[in-house]
């Protein structure tokens, strides 16, 4: 079928004409639109009875969040769907399973999480989730690991290097991470409180260099298949289980991305804890945050290391200072990449429920600076601070 873009009536009828739901006699089968990102359409379609349930997701051919003055590359919903099927077979328990890609009609079918929450939803709500940390650092090293130079075939992952260029999306990122932040561009929106914080950045000469470099190895730098875009709006939890979707972002790239814009947005929700809820809980979810923070990197550290140790095919890479300088190298740019994700989701065009949310706009600009000044020191000091450093300073602020 040519590309159209389905209503939900026709996505129903779609999923029904590949045997995905079943009609059975009496009872109904509902889809509705419930996709809240910045780009795509996402149905739920379910019968009646809670027994069949399945998400279709389609691209179209612009940003939804713009509109069609923004077109965007229909391959991004394959590049999604090959991305998915990578990393689950990396880590099939931490990653949405795709049913079906339709290269035609831009859309996959996935298992349906709505037993799930999302984790910004969810840590706007102050739920904690004692496995999250383990799940998600477990994550990041299987998938940021065997997609690596370490792990795989070095003429296979240069095709598969080939296979996921992606330059729309690659390109929205080059712009809202590492430049439309860092001057006076018409895509960004700020609360006009922080107006002279903003203007300081503008001007912050020795900032840009950092964010330039910064750039520079986004643009350069295929260590391994990253997710892409790693924010709490891409991941699914419950007590017992953690799932990540949204890889439309998906290309070969510096393994500090992924981790860098998981940990910030940690931070973020850290940042605007104080206008979320009353004093008393803010500094035990904040509290929480740290440790998971911690957490998180710790057994990424633990994993990546013991899957270097054991499961490193090429030789030269078997050299253990090698490896420890690998890692040490990662969370330099962990900690860089973790400052431009938060400087960008205060003052940049997507921004983030957890600061958006907050009502009072005096409160929501003290925690918005925090952000920011968290956010430069990232940049600034990535070379030269560890993790424990930057909790410090965050709670310093
Ligand atoms: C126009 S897309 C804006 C943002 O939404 C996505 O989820 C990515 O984070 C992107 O930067
Ligand atoms: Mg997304």
């Amino acid at each position: 079928m040519a590309y159209q873009h389905l209503s939900a009536e026709e996505a129903k009828q779609y999923v029904i004409s590949l045997g995905l739901i079943k009609t059975v006699p009496d009872i109904g089968i509902i889809a509705q639109e419930i996709g809240d990102g910045n780009l795509n359409y996402v149905y739920s379609i379910q019968d009646t009875q809670g027994q069949q349930k399945i998400i279709l997701k389609q691209a179209v051919p612009y940003a939804r969040c713009v509109g069609e003055s923004w077109p965007l590359t229909l391959d991004r919903s394959r590049i999604e769907a090959e991305a998915l099927l990578i990393h689950s077979q990396c880590c099939p328990e931490h990653v949405v399973k795709v049913h079906h890609y339709d290269k035609q009609l831009a859309l996959m079918i996935m298992e349906d999480l709505s037993d799930h929450i999302l984790l910004r939803h969810a840590m706007i709500a102050q739920k904690k989730f004692p496995l999250l940390a383990n799940h998600i650092g477990t994550y990041l090293a299987k998938v940021l690991f065997f997609t690596s130079d370490f792990y795989q075939d070095q003429q296979h992952k240069k095709q598969q290097v080939a296979q996921f260029i992606n330059p729309d999306l690659c390109k929205i990122t080059e712009d809202l991470f590492f430049v439309d932040p860092y001057h006076d561009h018409p895509r960004n929106r700020f609360n006009p409180l922080i107006a002279d914080k903003v203007q300081e950045i503008w001007h912050n000469d020795a900032l840009k260099l950092a964010v330039a470099k910064l750039k520079y190895k986004f643009l350069t730098e295929a260590q391994a298949l990253l997710h892409g875009d790693v924010h709490s709006g891409s991941i699914f939890v419950t007590p017992s289980s953690t799932k990540l979707i949204d890889a439309e972002f998906a290309y070969y790239g510096p393994i500090g991305f992924d981790v860098g814009s998981l940990l910030a947005n940690f931070m973020l929700n850290y940042c605007a804890q104080p206008g979320l809820t009353s004093p008393t809980m803010v500094e035990d979810y904040q509290q929480y945050i740290i440790q998971s923070i911690l957490e998180i990197w710790q057994v990424f550290v633990d994993q990546f290391s013991m899957l270097m140790r054991t499961e490193t095919r090429d030789r030269s890479f078997q050299h253990a200072d090698y490896q420890q300088s690998f890692l040490d190298q990662v969370l330099r740019d962990t900690l860089g990449y973790a400052g431009t994700e938060l400087i960008r989701r205060t003052i940049g065009l997507a921004h983030v429920k957890d600061l958006d949310g907050i009502m009072d706009e005096k409160i929501r600009a003290q925690c918005e600076i925090h952000a920011l000044q968290l956010g430069q020191k990232l940049i600034l000091q990535h070379e030269k601070i560890n993790l424990l450093d930057v909790i410090h300073y965050a709670q310093s602020i």
